[in-house]
């Protein structure tokens, strides 16, 4: 565990400025990349540079001379790290002895070299050629029935990466395709293309000028994508107000000073962020947006009996929509009570909220993880729809919902294939190009993959990125049963806990970064990928590679795909050794398979800005079942209702990122916007719940998931910590509390772990 002392305070600064700073000079210091840090860091996010591999967000047409912030700082030192886990560092270390150390640790070891095979005698990883790992790995896959392997895609892979990755994968004969949007964005997916007719947002970064007001439900801009706080604060200094519903006051949500501006760095000036701030309880936003509706409602009804004009986009709604009627239902019929009691906010702040709602002409409604990592994730984000439906804010200029995506190319990877449901990808055109007939029953998605490796039915895993063994649920009953896997391969540029708790037949494959030089012969090669409003880019590299035995993706699942079911020939046609050696003709077959979306693509994939993908949304088309944008109506306020018992001690866990850490990946303990220091086993909880349940801050407890499946559930040594969040909420951070989590406590229709809403007790720990 890397030292330090804890301690908490408050962060009483803005996010960005001088702060930021100084942590982006740390980080590129500690990782030995000050000098190539700074010149691979002038060209991230720029038209013709790479895009960064953080977070998703948009890339604009004409970039500042800076476009990085301090967390794509971070991402990209932690890759141009001068450390190296090299052959001699597994000679050093047996696997048993490397399980001990604290995931900060494992990754902060340096890159993966070359790829390496898990000796059971020794107990340590050790040097294999290319040629014969890909061998093994082939024959592997063909001992076992296509569907007992899985194929998991963390969401940072290429747009060329993922459209091979699952054309090789259905080749092979499965569509167990889970990704890591299955934990995130999939509640956005069901619930827009239901509501929408499309999986993903509608709007531009152009929608930022012409927006008249904006709401975040449940986004932690400041730390996850800091970026957007460039166009947010243009926003608030043409006056467009931001209305905020999280039960933490974020700092990035609350102030920004812009670290890249030197006038602002020089003048104490902050731009505030939220006009409105709504410490909402988590789990509370169906019946806060329900009052937002609900007071909407009856100020159109008073203004209507006045003879003034309604508050509701009446012509949109006849001409666009079905099942207003029984929404508007549902709302009448809802008291106040409930909403108050559900929400933890009171009438008056809802209506206040819902007056400025009702003065705008143009709404985006920006959310993340604190709508769609519940049980009632889908209903929330449909929820979050029927408000913007009631004024028309769909499919105008600056308005439309804004999901916030995650990883780098999440929303990319299901655009070009990556998904485990047959409906979602072009079988038959698939079909047709290559000759061959791809599975076409359902596949498994990460919680039934999860699953099928607890109950023995997956004998194989391979994981392009990613560290499931941390980042699912139930770690407990997970770890074990990832040891009992035949095959684990894991494709990475880092070790993490994933390639040490492994299968009988284990490999790490080290990959180049997306930042590092990519050259076939002479010839460099270029990749793209989609960002968070829908826009494709191109994006090379120019950092020294971290090894000369280092292989791009694409190799390595060419590599794979051919040692598996063969190279174009009497079965198939795909043409895995000229596409690894020319990712241009990887780009003209999605082109084929998908030509509304990517024709062109090599020339227009360095359109400045982006080339947008075609969105019938935004264009007031609405391909759902009937056609039309359909109101949702819900059964209930509650987003947990099969969650027993309940009673006075039980408590609400929410899980967060810190602000420091990417996912699985810790860069510190520390937490610098919550005033958090050299710990991230603590507890974040309310003074008075601390008080009524007898304990004190600073005290050692343990956390106990509620539920009546007979299963222990408990994580020790945390040290509660007063913080400012609603009373009955209590907050820590992932993946540290994943045991908690039940496998089965997730959004019922997308899936996604209900890792915001967990019932738990804190104890005194013995
Ligand atoms: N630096 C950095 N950037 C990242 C990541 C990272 O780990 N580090 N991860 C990437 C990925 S994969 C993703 S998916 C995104 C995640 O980015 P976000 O969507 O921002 O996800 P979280 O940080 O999990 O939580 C978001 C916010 O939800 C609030 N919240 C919790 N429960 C509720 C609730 O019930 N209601 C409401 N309204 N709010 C609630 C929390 O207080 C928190 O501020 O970020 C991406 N970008
Ligand atoms: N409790 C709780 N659990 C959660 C969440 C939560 O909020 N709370 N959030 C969920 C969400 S939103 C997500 S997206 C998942 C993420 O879950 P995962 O996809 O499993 O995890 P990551 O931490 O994103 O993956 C990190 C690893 O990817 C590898 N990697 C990094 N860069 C590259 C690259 O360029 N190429 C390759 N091949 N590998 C690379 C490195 O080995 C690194 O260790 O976790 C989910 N789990
Ligand atoms: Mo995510």
């Amino acid at each position: 565990m890397p030292g330090g002392k804890k301690e908490t305070k408050e962060y009483g600064h803005a996010s960005g400025g001088w702060g930021s700073v100084k942590a982006v000079a740390e980080v590129l210091t500690r990782e030995h990349a000050a000098l190539e840090g700074g010149r691979v860091l002038m060209r991230q996010n720029k038209p013709d540079g790479h895009m960064c591999t953080s977070c998703s967000w948009a890339k604009p047409k004409d970039p500042h001379t800076f476009e990085f912030c301090e967390n794509g700082a971070k991402a990209t030192a932690w890759d141009l790290t001068d450390k190296r886990v090299d052959p001699d560092f597994f000679a050093t270390h047996t696997v048993a002895e490397l399980e001990t150390w604290h995931d900060h640790d494992l990754e902060e070891a340096g890159r993966v070299t070359s790829p390496m095979r898990w000796n059971a005698q020794t107990d340590r990883y050790e040097p294999v050629s290319w040629e014969r790992a890909f061998e093994e790995i082939g024959r592997e896959l063909r001992a076992i029935a296509p569907n007992a392997a899985v194929f998991y895609t963390s969401g940072r892979a290429s747009l060329e990466t993922a459209y091979m990755y699952q054309l090789f994968a259905r080749q092979y004969g499965t569509n167990n395709l889970p990704d890591s949007s299955n934990m995130c964005h999939e509640s956005t997916s069901v619930a827009l293309t239901a509501a929408i007719g499309v999986g993903v947002g509608t709007i531009t970064l152009d929608d930022f000028e012409k927006t008249d007001l904006m709401f975040f439900f449940g986004q932690n801009v400041g730390t996850n994508s800091p970026r957007m706080l460039h166009p947010l604060q243009d926003a608030r200094r043409r006056g467009v107000p931001i209305i905020t519903f999280n039960p933490i006051r974020e700092p990035g949500l609350v102030r920004f000073v812009n670290p890249q501006s030197p006038a602002e760095m020089l003048t104490p000036g902050a731009t505030q962020i939220s006009t409105q701030y709504h410490q909402v309880k988590s789990g509370g936003d169906l019946a806060a947006i329900t009052g937002l509706c609900k007071a909407l409602l009856e100020a159109d009804a008073l203004a209507l009996r006045d003879s003034k004009p309604g508050l509701l986009d009446r012509a949109f709604i006849a001409a666009h929509t079905v099942g207003f009627e029984s929404f508007a239902a549902f709302v009448a019929q809802t008291e106040w009570a409930d909403i108050e009691r559900e929400s933890g906010l009171t009438r008056a702040a809802l209506e206040a909220a819902a007056a400025e709602y009702g003065k705008a002409s143009a709404v985006i409604a920006h959310y993340g993880m604190g709508l769609t990592q519940h049980r009632l994730g889908v209903e929330n984000v449909r929820m979050l729809t029927n408000l913007l439906l009631l004024r028309g804010n769909i499919g105008k200029p600056g308005a439309g919902p804004s999901p916030v995506r995650g990883h780098s190319n999440v929303q990319g990877q299901r655009t070009v294939g990556i998904t485990e449901k047959p409906e979602l990808a072009p079988l038959d055109k698939l079909a047709a190009q290559y000759g061959f007939e791809p599975p076409r029953e359902k596949g498994l998605d990460t919680v039934g993959a999860c699953k099928g490796i607890i109950g023995g039915s997956v004998l194989a895993v391979i994981q392009l990125g990613g560290n499931l063994v941390r980042s699912v649920p139930d770690r407990f009953a997970f770890e074990p049963a990832w040891r009992r896997l035949r095959l684990t391969v894991g494709i990475t540029t880092k070790l993490n806990r994933s390639h040490l708790v492994h299968g009988t037949v284990s490999y790490i494959l080290p990959c180049l970064s997306r930042i590092e030089r990519d050259m076939r012969g002479d010839k460099p090669q270029a990749v793209s990928m989609e960002d968070s409003t829908g826009c494709m880019h191109g994006s090379h590299g120019i950092a020294r590679p971290a090894g000369p035995d280092l292989l791009s993706e694409q190799q390595i699942v060419a590599g794979i795909a051919r040692a598996t079911i063969g190279d174009a020939g009497p079965t198939h046609s795909v043409p895995w050794t000229a596409w690894e050696n020319d990712y241009a003709l990887i780009r003209e077959a999605i082109a084929e398979t998908y030509p509304e979306i990517f024709h062109d693509f090599n020339a227009r994939m360095w359109t400045p800005g982006g080339f947008h993908r075609p969105l019938p949304a935004r264009e007031r088309k609405w391909k759902t079942k009937s056609g039309r944008a359909e109101f949702f109506t819900p059964q209930s306020l509650c987003e947990d209702p099969d969650v027993h018992p309940i009673d006075a001690t039980t408590l609400r866990l929410f899980t967060l990122r810190s602000d420091d850490q990417f996912n699985t990946t810790i860069y510190s303990l520390d937490d610098r916007f919550r005033g958090i220091k050299g710990t991230r086993m603590v507890v974040l909880m309310n003074p008075d719940d601390i008080h009524r349940l007898g304990l004190a801050a600073g005290q050692r407890v343990a956390l106990e998931t509620v539920a009546d499946d007979g299963v222990p559930r408990r994580v020790d040594a945390f040290e509660v910590v007063a913080f400012d969040l609603p009373a009955g909420c209590v907050a820590g951070y992932f993946p540290e509390c994943n045991p908690l989590v039940p496998l089965w406590h997730h959004a019922k229709e997308s899936h996604v772990p209900a890792v915001k809403s967990i019932p738990v007790r804190v104890v005194a720990s013995a």
